[in-house]
């Protein structure tokens, strides 16, 4: 767990120097010992916001790959339930988007979105895969 450091009640790592699309973020994950994260609480979300980068985007492990409109964690495989969405998101733009991304930028701090895969943005892995 070297690269995790404490954030909230759990760990976390957030990669700031290779933006990769979600798939290689997900293995990037797995080669630190974690997985690409999952967001539990509001509390949870302002603790990691305080700790980005700005401005900037960064991918999560919440998708609906498997089941469109159907978000799950991918370190849990449970239901993904703190989703809180911008506004009129989700919207799978151009039926091409399935991985969820938060962001730094000030307007749109604390809430989430879902782009296409292939795009690249830097990372945040969680240690545990309970959530
Ligand atoms: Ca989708
Ligand atoms: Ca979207």
């Amino acid at each position: 767990m070297a690269h995790f450091v404490k954030i909230g009640n759990r760990y976390f790592y957030i990669e700031t120097k290779a933006k990769q699309n979600w798939l290689k973020a997900k293995e990037s994950c797995r080669e630190l010992g974690g997985y690409l994260a999952s967001i539990k609480s509001e509390e949870e979300f302002a603790e990691l916001d305080q700790k980005l980068i700005k401005p900037e985007h960064y991918w999560l492990g919440i998708n609906d790959m498997d089941n469109e409109g159907k978000f799950v964690s991918d370190a849990s495989g449970k239901t993904a339930t703190f989703l809180p969405w911008q506004s009129k998101q989700p919207d799978n733009f151009r039926n091409n988007e399935d991985c969820v991304n938060i962001s730094s930028i000030a307007y749109l701090r604390k809430t989430m979105n879902d782009l296409p895969c292939e795009e690249e943005h830097y990372f945040i892995c969680q240690f545990d895969n309970k959530i």
